[in-house]
């Protein structure tokens, strides 16, 4: 994305924490995912004052709360659609995405392909958790079918999505996993991810200790194996295998793809050139141009 950054003295990490409370349960992974975020703002040294984060519902979803920023906390699932068009409409700032497996993989599964094919530049960070932590413990797409939940009492009939294999499926430009308990990577993989150019979708396995008791730090510390050194980011078929190594098998930590190619704002401006600047304007005379 183009990074709005600041000409003044560069901003710490603090500089980026609002006056908002931090409201999540003690032990909760999502602290460790916004500790990333704030320390990847800071290292990417984006403006505050030029940065849109939005969110859909979940108590991921309320992260945006928690930054120095503009934000917008939109309607379960939407976060994407209106992030899409803030960045058509604001090319100039950094936009974010933030939320849960539920808000991104259920309601929300719709909207995902399409930030992914357009590659809409952004920064879309899914906590997942496996459960839907704000409504107390439903099964969500990303849950392991043994899990017994309020709404699975004896476990559920479905495997899980695979989030990354999905991503790279649809034409992410940039796709990452990162674990809550390891910040440190998290901030540089989203770090990574503010400095792309394109759709950049950073998976965070986050520990709920309220309602998920199967998907514990230590399980999560269990399976997460480091991508290997000598894989190759620009080989789509590599990524894929790694993303495939399954996602309740052993996870792969790190950068799975990266991926050049024109943004949605590109397209639309060279659309918007290739009609003398017309486009956006003047409806009837496009039209009238373009029929035959
Ligand atoms: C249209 C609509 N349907 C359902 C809900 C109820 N709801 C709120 S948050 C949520 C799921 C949140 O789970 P997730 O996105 O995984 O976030 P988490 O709380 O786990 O961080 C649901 C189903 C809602 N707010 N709006
Ligand atoms: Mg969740």
């Amino acid at each position: 994305m183009s990074l709005a950054t600041t000409s003044k003295t560069p901003l710490k990490s603090r500089d980026y924490k609002s006056k908002v409370p931090v409201v999540w349960c003690p032990g909760c992974g999502h602290h460790g995912v916004l500790k990333a975020i704030y320390d990847a703002l800071a290292a990417a040294e984006v403006d505050p004052s030029k940065l849109a984060c939005i969110s859909g519902i979940g108590c991921s979803s309320r992260t945006p709360y928690f930054i120095n920023s503009y934000k917008m906390h939109t309607l379960h699932g939407r976060a994407g659609a209106v992030a899409t068009g803030t960045q058509l409409a604001r090319p100039d700032l950094t936009v974010m995405v933030m939320g849960g497996d539920g808000d991104g993989f259920s309601i929300g599964g719709g909207h995902m392909p399409h930030m992914a094919r357009k590659n809409v530049d952004m920064t879309y960070v899914l906590f997942d958790n496996g459960i839907y932590g704000l409504t107390k413990g439903q099964y969500s797409p990303t849950s392991r079918r043994e899990m017994k939940s309020y709404t699975t009492p004896y476990g559920g009939p479905d495997d899980p999505l695979n989030p990354l294999l999905y991503m790279l499926t649809y034409g992410a430009t940039y796709v990452a996993q990162g674990f809550a308990g390891k910040p440190g990577i998290c901030a540089e993989l989203i770090k990574g991810g503010l400095e792309h150019k394109g759709f950049s979708y950073v998976h965070i396995f986050s520990q709920c200790p309220s309602f998920n008791t199967l998907d514990t730090n230590d399980f999560y510390r269990s399976r997460i194996e480091m991508v290997p050194p000598d894989h190759d980011v620009t080989d789509l078929g590599s990524a894929m295998a790694l993303a495939r190594m399954g996602h309740y098998g052993s996870a792969p930590m790190g950068l799975l793809y990266k991926e050049e190619r024109a943004t949605l704002d590109e397209r639309m401006q060279m659309i918007i050139d290739g009609t003398g600047g017309h486009a956006g304007y003047d409806k009837n005379m496009i039209i009238n141009e373009l029929r035959p």
